[in-house]
Order: structure tokens, then C-alpha cells, then sequence
């Protein structure tokens, strides 16, 4: 897969590709990822890329002629399955998303600054548009590494059989159990006999019960989502 990154501050995404999964991820030809200044698309040469935003109000907009040129240059050279804009005002990321998206071959991600983008570019350009929760970050660039992140440990070969993406909590849209390793009493706080037992079914059954214990408790809207997805 390969994913470009169009931002105004590249610097602040490029940290979490250079570590543990997502580098092993480039390492291994699996992913390649191009981070792409919008400055080097500014329209003049003072760099201008933003300006106020007609019928007034505070805060900068992201320019539409950069950003097109930008996509100009990226569409001439390869087919894109997704243009997506990372922005607090629209659907939550989710692992359903992520995994729809880790089978794409090219994507680009928009990241936006201050008050946003022209919504000309939405409009015409944007198949996507993604947030990834209900509070609001100082520019897109974290929210656009957290779904690269979603995103590329899904594609295969990424994960070791030792971090399977399958046992991950929401990939069934409960929470994961509880886990523990030696020793199996610490100061007296013991690990649940049935972990001890060798009896695997009925780990697997505690596990699951524990999983449906702890959804109900802190995420009981996953559970009413599994309903109605039944149905
Ligand atoms: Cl994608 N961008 C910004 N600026 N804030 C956010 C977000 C995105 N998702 C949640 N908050």
C-alpha cells in the first residue's frame, strides 16, 4: 500500500513511521508512505497557504489552490482508491473503517490546520473524511498517524503470528479480557485459578465471559451495536 500524506507540518507525522510496527511494516516493502508540504504548493513565494474565510470570523482556511495542485501532481501519476481528509466534523474512525481501508492499494490523506480546508476541495476532491473521536486536535497530523497506524497493521504479513489482529478487542466488537503474566502471586494479589488450569475450553469460555463482562460495563453501546448488526 501505498499512502501520501499531504500536511503543512509533514514533521510532526513522520516519527511514528521510524519506530517498532509501522517501520518493520516500510522495512518489509509492505507499505510506503510520501509526506508532501503544502508550502511546496504555496501560490506565492512567502509560502501562502492560508487565508480568513469569507463572511468573517476567526481563524485561517487552508487555500483551495495548493491542495489541488498538490492532488494535480498525485492523480497524474497513479490511481487513487480513497482521498480522505482527517477533520473533527465527520464519522468516527472505527475498526470497520480500518479494515475497509488496509485492502486499498494507493490512498492519499489530507491533513488540515487551523479552521480547515476550503470545502470546494471536500466537495470535489474528498471520498473520505474521517475524525477520529468527539474532541479537537490543533491540526490533523496525530489523527492521520493514528489511522495509518489502524490501518497498516492490518495489512497482511505486517503482524507476527505473536500479535494477531484477530484477538484484538473491537475486531468483534467487544473489549479484550483481562491478561496476566508471571509471577502467578505478587504480594498477594493472585492470577484467576482458571488461567493455571490447562483446561483451554473453559479459558476460552472465561475469556469470552470476562470480555462480555467488562464490554457491558464500560462500552455497553458496543454490545447494542452487535444486536442490531444481527439484527
Ligand atoms: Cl481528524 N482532526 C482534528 N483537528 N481534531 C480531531 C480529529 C481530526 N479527530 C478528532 N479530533
Amino acid at each position: 500500500m501505498r499512502i501520501d500524506i499531504i500536511s503543512v507540518s509533514p514533521e510532526l507525522i513522520k516519527s511514528p513511521f521510524e519506530h517498532s510496527i509501522l517501520k518493520r511494516a516500510i522495512d518489509k516493502k509492505i507499505t510506503e508512505i510520501h509526506f508532501h508540504n503544502l508550502r511546496d504548493y504555496a501560490l506565492n513565494r512567502y509560502g501562502k497557504i492560508d487565508d480568513y474565510q469569507f463572511g468573517g470570523g476567526a481563524g485561517m482556511v487552508l487555500m483551495i489552490e495548493p491542495i489541488d495542485k498538490c492532488l494535480s501532481e498525485l492523480f497524474a501519476e497513479r490511481v487513487y482508491d480513497e482521498v480522505i481528509y482527517m477533520t473533527p466534523d465527520a464519522p468516527t474512525l472505527n475498526q470497520q473503517t480500518a479494515n475497509q481501508l488496509s485492502s486499498c492499494q494507493n490512498i492519499i490523506i489530507i491533513t488540515g490546520h487551523y479552521k480547515g480546508i476550503d470545502q470546494r476541495i471536500r466537495d470535489k476532491f474528498v471520498t473520505k473524511e474521517i475524525s477520529i473521536g468527539d474532541y479537537v486536535l490543533s491540526g490533523g497530523e496525530l489523527a492521520a498517524a493514528v489511522l495509518c497506524d489502524a490501518v497498516i497493521r492490518l495489512i497482511p504479513g505486517v503482524l507476527g503470528d505473536e500479535t494477531s489482529a484477530l484477538t484484538d478487542s473491537f475486531q468483534d466488537n467487544l473489549l479484550a479480557p483481562p491478561v496476566f503474566t508471571r509471577p502467578a502471586e505478587y504480594k498477594g494479589m493472585k492470577v484467576p485459578d482458571i488461567l493455571l488450569s490447562g483446561n483451554f475450553p473453559k479459558i476460552d469460555e472465561w475469556r469470552h465471559e470476562q470480555a462480555i463482562e467488562r464490554t457491558k460495563r464500560i462500552r455497553p453501546d458496543l454490545l447494542n451495536k452487535e444486536r442490531n448488526r444481527e439484527g
